[in-house]
């Protein structure tokens, strides 16, 4: 099957008992047996959902994996990933990331006595200069938010597997129909599905993908024994989303295209920041490892000040003020103030979240609408 068909069909089967063509929304916290562990496969929700079964099995067939797991946020998932990891074990993990997951990092594991480094990650020899005896995991978010920078996946994983450790991957800004991590040589595949895999805004969920069966057991195992799974109404919503990925991303990434190329010759932004550019550092690995460059854009007005950021972001009428990404409505947000808040200032500015950064999420309505927004905007 090819991507735009696993879209629709991709592990899924019509409901058994009335041939209905979506799963029914099983809501349901436990299951009849009729002797002792005499059931059909469902014994309580936390474990299995027959709607959240539907829904990751979905995951694992765009992804090219094997088994899909849904947490109840994107931080969930991230957070049993590196449950498989014991104190004293050391994580390389992207320096410009989420802010959230710098903050789980940072705030919630090192107490347990697990390390972090974060470093740049634009070439694989300095990846490598970090490995040690106790080095398990490297944790890469490609393309990274806010500053779309590009990390070749490939050459990563080359490192991780030379070493024996696992590589994780946030694959929420480009989902697979852009970049597929899997195919590439990642162990785990990350989403916040909460982004473009539900695509509507109103849904907060997470997503690990993995082909190798152990590691899947050892996820299943802290996915049911931690408990944050989603439940089935959401696995129903992002489920419908899936089913529209491949036509909401090939809209968000022409648009993403088009107001690139509009801020980029606007006389009031100093610089803007997508990987379909040419002069963006990581171009020409963007143009190996992704389909197209999506629908994050993020951008810095001449003269760095915050508040004329913040004004831009206020005068916008068609892009929402808000945090998150990947609707199908077009979003903005200042970084500094909001998403990578949690990240001391000192450390943001080495990475490029400086206070006149803006990101926008392009969503799918009209370009000319789109740009027009933004023209009134910046003035
Ligand atoms: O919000 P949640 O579903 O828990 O996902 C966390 C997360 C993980 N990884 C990436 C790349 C993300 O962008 C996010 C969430 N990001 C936002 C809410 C945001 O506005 O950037």
């Amino acid at each position: 099957m090819k991507f735009n068909t696993k879209t629709i069909h991709g592990g899924q089967q019509h409901d058994l008992a009335y041939g209905a063509v979506m799963p029914p929304i099983y809501q349901t916290s436990t299951y009849a047996q009729t002797t002792p562990g005499g059931h059909k496969g469902f014994e309580y929700s936390r474990t299995h959902n027959p709607t959240r079964q539907a829904l990751e099995n979905a995951f694992a067939s765009i992804e090219n994996g094997k088994h899909g797991l849904a947490f109840g946020s994107g931080l969930a998932a991230i957070d049993a990933v590196i449950k498989l990891l014991s104190p004293g074990d050391e994580v390389i993990s992207t320096n410009d990331l989420y802010g959230g997951t710098y903050r789980l990092f940072t705030k919630v594991f090192e107490g347990f006595g697990i390390k972090f480094h974060f470093i740049g990650m634009e070439n694989a020899e300095k990846i490598e200069s970090y490995v040690n005896e106790n080095t398990k995991l490297i944790w890469v978010e490609t393309p990274t938010n806010p500053m779309m920078n590009i990390i070749d996946i490939e050459a990563v994983s080359k490192v991780a597997k030379k070493h024996n450790v696992l590589l994780a991957v946030d694959n929420t800004f480009a989902t697979p129909y852009l970049q597929r991590p899997l195919d590439l040589g990642a162990d785990i595949v990350m989403h916040s599905a909460t982004k473009y895999m539900g695509g509507h805004s109103d849904v907060v969920m997470g997503a690990l993908i993995v082909k190798d069966d152990v590691i899947a057991e050892k996820l299943y195992f802290i996915q049911n024994a931690s408990g944050a799974v989603c439940g089935p109404m959401d696995s129903f919503l992002v489920l419908r989303g899936i089913k529209t990925l491949h036509i909401r991303m090939q809209r968000h990434s022409e648009n993403g295209k088009a107001i690139a190329e509009y801020l980029a010759k606007h006389p009031k932004i100093e610089k803007v920041y997508w990987p379909g550019f040419e002069n963006h550092p990581n171009h020409e690995v963007a143009k190996r490892q992704m389909d197209d460059f999506g629908g994050m854009v993020s951008f810095v007005t001449k003269g760095n000040n915050y508040d004329e950021a913040i004004k831009i972001v206020e005068n916008l009428k068609i892009f929402t003020l808000a945090e998150s990404l990947g609707g199908v409505e077009s979003l903005a947000g200042h970084p500094a103030s909001m998403t990578h808040a949690s990240i001391p200032k000192e450390e943001r500015e080495k990475t490029g979240v400086v206070d006149s950064l803006i990101r926008l999420s392009v969503g799918i309505e009209d370009i000319d609408d789109l740009i027009h927004d933004l023209e009134q905007a910046i003035g």
